[in-house]
């Protein structure tokens, strides 16, 4: 199939989602102002109708809920378990989750300058709830995201801060890179994708000057986060499969708007994952 034919493919179904987040967006948020409208809109570049709307925003989002328990506080260092449920309109916990990219539920991290990523997998109990040893070593601003599909509706993705208090000095963005070192790889970046229009991303992965064939990490050639800068917008990105071993990891994503995005990919080699970080420009 041709590129275009499979972004075509991409297209439609971005449409039928976005059709169905607007329709029950109005009465799912608990917060006013819910993020919604289409800061997409503005940036449409391709004519094939409305971006999705960026995820991560709020707490609640399509009629689920995120609630945590306990503080949401730790000292710097502190380990301690991060716990929460998702419940529904009612109040109920959800307990029925869709394996998304192998697992059920996906906890992001990342402190509000960007920094500090990470990326864990909770453990559901068997009263609906979910809980994962959580910790940061510096002060700041975190933003805890939880990216998971239930009851087969849309992906979803709902998330809290979590508050570090002391010195906190927040790092300016990185510039804009194409070209990453991490654990001794040298990571590649190509895509120039515009926004509000499907765009490909593809990473290529080499060490000591050599191409490297990563291995399978969550059901795709590797795991990919994109974050808008100002208010850590959560896109959705999906992988695609990669032409063949050694080949660049390939995804699929689509920004809502112009501006600064921290990519985070994470790649599998030697049964060891790494993580990679860019700042990308989007037009
Ligand atoms: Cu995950």
């Amino acid at each position: 199939m041709s590129v275009t034919a499979r972004l075509a493919g991409f297209a439609a179904v971005l449409a039928l989602v976005f059709g169905a987040t607007m329709a029950v967006g109005s009465v799912a948020g608990t917060k006013p102002g819910r993020a919604t409208e289409p800061p997409a809109m503005t940036g449409m570049a391709a004519g094939h109708g409305a971006a999705e709307a960026p995820r991560g925003l709020g707490v609640a989002d399509d009629g689920l809920r995120l609630v945590t328990e306990g503080p949401a506080t730790r000292r710097p260092g502190e380990t301690r378990p991060f716990t929460f449920r998702i419940v529904d309109r009612d109040g109920a916990t959800v307990r029925d989750f869709d394996v998304e990219h192998t697992k059920r539920l996906h906890l992001i991290a990342v402190r509000r300058d960007l920094t500090g990523y990470q990326h864990l997998h909770p453990v559901q109990t068997p009263d609906g709830s979910w809980s994962v040893p959580l910790g940061f070593a510096e002060a700041g601003v975190y933003r805890v995201y939880a990216d998971f599909t239930a009851h087969g509706r849309e992906k979803t993705t709902l998330a809290t801060d979590v508050f570090v208090p002391g010195d906190f000095r927040p790092r300016p963005l990185p510039a804009p890179a194409t070209h990453v070192a991490a654990d001794g790889y040298d990571i590649t970046l190509e895509g120039t994708p515009r926004a509000g229009a499907e765009g490909d991303l593809r990473f290529s992965v080499s060490k000591d000057g050599r191409p490297v064939a990563v291995q399978p990490y969550l059901g795709a050639d590797g795991h990919l986060v994109a974050l808008r800068e100002g208010d850590l917008a959560y896109l959705h990105v999906h992988p695609q499969e990669s032409p063949g071993s050694g080949g660049p990891i390939r995804f699929m994503t689509e920004y809502p708007s112009a501006g600064r995005y921290r990519l985070f990919l994470q790649f599998r080699h030697d049964g060891v994952v790494h993580t990679a970080a860019f700042t990308q420009v989007v037009r």
